[in-house]
């Protein structure tokens, strides 16, 4: 997918979920770390409009921790079920946004690339010009995990953040003879793309 299409389709008004379905667990003496939830079976499919795709489960999110630590941000996040089939054309594990108190705002992707077997890793700006600040990323198909890994200047020198999550995946489906995209809203049940209607608390520098 181009990046004009993912500004596009983040900059698409949805209604407004919040984090009232997802269940957040705050480590206890350790605000700089927010985990929670989400449920498995929750997919959604976009085609010529978004439903609900509960029979899909690859890169179905149940889990997302959120790290802030003093020099990098560092966002793990686990799947029902996750892995490479043919007809795949892309599979973005971790994709998002992240704002800061310093009025910041950074689209997030994690994009797995089966030629090379790795995980590219790429952070844009709100003008969606690369930040080069070098982000990484991984994947471990055998634990359903992925992983993104952000240093702290590519948010300036933000006290704290919020995060919105996500993954999407696109695959050839013969009963419609197209490409499907499936996503995950890690923040909801609800459709994907809903940046900025929802996210996580202020997550605080270690
Ligand atoms: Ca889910």
């Amino acid at each position: 997918m181009t990046t004009f299409a993912k500004v596009a389709r983040y900059s698409i008004a949805v209604v407004s979920i919040g984090l009232g379905l997802a269940t957040a667990v705050a480590a206890p003496a350790a605000a700089q770390t927010y985990q929670w939830t989400d449920p498995a079976g929750d997919m959604w499919s976009e085609t010529t409009s978004d439903q609900p795709a509960p029979e899909w489960t690859n890169a179905d999110v149940v889990h997302e921790r959120v790290t802030y630590r003093l020099h990098v941000v560092m966002i793990r996040s686990k799947f029902t079920d996750l892995r490479w089939d043919d007809g795949m054309t892309y599979l973005e594990v971790i994709g998002g946004y992240i704002r800061t108190n310093e009025g910041r705002n950074r689209m997030i992707f994690a994009e797995y690339s089966p030629g090379d077997q790795s995980v590219s890793a790429e952070i844009q700006n709100g003008n969606s010009d690369t930040v080069r600040c070098g982000p990484t990323a991984g994947i471990d198909f055998d634990a359903n995990t992925a992983w993104m890994r952000i240093p702290r200047p590519c948010l300036g020198n933000a006290r704290w953040i919020r995060v919105y999550l996500e993954s999407i995946n696109s695959t050839y489906d013969a009963k419609v003879d197209d490409y499907v995209e499936y996503g995950d809203n890690a923040m909801s049940t609800g459709g994907f793309g809903l940046y900025p209607y929802a996210s996580t608390p202020r997550i605080h520098r270690d």
